[in-house]
């Protein structure tokens, strides 16, 4: 029997490159939220995966992406990314493959290597795309002097059992430091919040899933085991209110529902799900939503 290991991966990329379904697919759960819009993870989370002998410890981070000076928000957001990565043993860098190396993944690259000598480079959503695309951006990586390159679909599955164990080989340090069935180190009450953010991210269009934040009030596990949680969705303005209330309140209605499934699927049990929404105009700039964070140390530009 080979001794117990571990190692913590950061899995990084520019928005919506589907760095938290590859987390999820590794993990082979939903943990992370995913949606169609970029900005989805606003807090790095991490994956905890056995894997054999190996604790895998992936971070899944926000996208990086350039913040403008006066919102907050995404300036807390790439702090949030560039940490994650700071934290880790070893980097992924995700690439979507139908926009390959662009300027932005150009930019990335760079400001990564002053970071860190070994990059590993996954090239996501090859399902995507045609076999010639895949090999012009290997042929770009390779040109740069990456070696280890992984063409995956983290959708479909495609290869990203080879990534799970090449990367369980990268994990050198002794022991394990969760426990065996441990998934996470994440708080409940931030997952169940993360939950029904990704609701109104999958619902709401435009600019309104930017303005909005989930803060769980209550999390109670009651004496049939079943879950009671109380949240408020925070939103800048009046008229948003009303947007995610819906006509009759169908709106909310339907996003309580499909959280609700979603937090009763990762719990294990029933569960008593209560939203309110509420305006708070300044809900960004108030520090006591940035649980994670410490606001004042956050610089301009990462
Ligand atoms: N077809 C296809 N779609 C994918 C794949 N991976 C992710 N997606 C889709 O791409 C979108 C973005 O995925 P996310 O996992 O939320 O991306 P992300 O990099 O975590 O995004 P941010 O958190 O906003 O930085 C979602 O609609 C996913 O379903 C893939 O391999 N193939
Ligand atoms: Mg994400």
């Amino acid at each position: 029997m080979k001794n117990k290991t571990h190692g913590t991966v950061a899995i990084v990329g520019a928005p919506n490159a589907g760095k938290s379904t590859l987390t999820n697919a590794l993990l082979g759960q939903k943990l992370s939220i995913v949606s169609p819009k970029v900005q989805t993870t606003r807090n790095s989370i991490k994956a905890i995966i056995i894997e054999k002998n190996a604790q895998l410890i992936i971070i899944d981070t926000p996208g990086i992406f350039i913040p403008r000076d006066d919102k907050i928000l995404e300036r807390i957001i790439v702090k949030s990314a560039w940490q994650g990565l700071r934290d880790a043993d070893h980097v992924c860098f995700v690439i979507d493959a139908t926009l390959g190396l662009n300027r932005e993944n150009l930019r990335i690259i760079e400001d990564l290597k002053k970071e860190n000598s070994k990059l590993t480079i996954i090239i996501n959503k090859i399902d995507l795309v045609k076999k010639v695309k895949i090999l012009e951006i290997m042929a770009g990586l390779v040109e740069m002097g990456f070696e280890d390159i992984f063409p995956i679909s983290a959708e479909t599955g495609e290869s990203v059992e080879k990534i799970k164990n090449f990367l369980c080989e990268k994990c050198v340090n002794l022991g394990w430091i969760y426990d065996e069935e441990q998934i996470t180190d994440a708080p409940m009450r931030f997952i169940v919040s993360e939950i029904t953010r990704e609701k109104l991210f999958l619902k709401l269009n435009q600019e309104l899933p930017y303005s909005l934040t989930v803060k769980t009030d209550s999390y109670e596990v009651l004496d049939n085991k079943e879950l009671k949680i109380h949240q408020t969705i925070f939103v800048t303005k009046e008229s948003q209110k009303g947007i995610i209330l819906g006509k009759n309140a169908s709106m909310i209605k339907q996003i309580g529902q499909e959280a609700r499934t979603d937090i009763a699927e990762i719990a294990g049990t029933k569960v008593h799900l209560f939203l309110f929404v509420k305006v708070k105009e300044n809900w960004m700039n108030d520090s006591e939503n940035y649980e994670m964070m410490d606001v004042n140390k956050i610089p301009k530009n990462k």
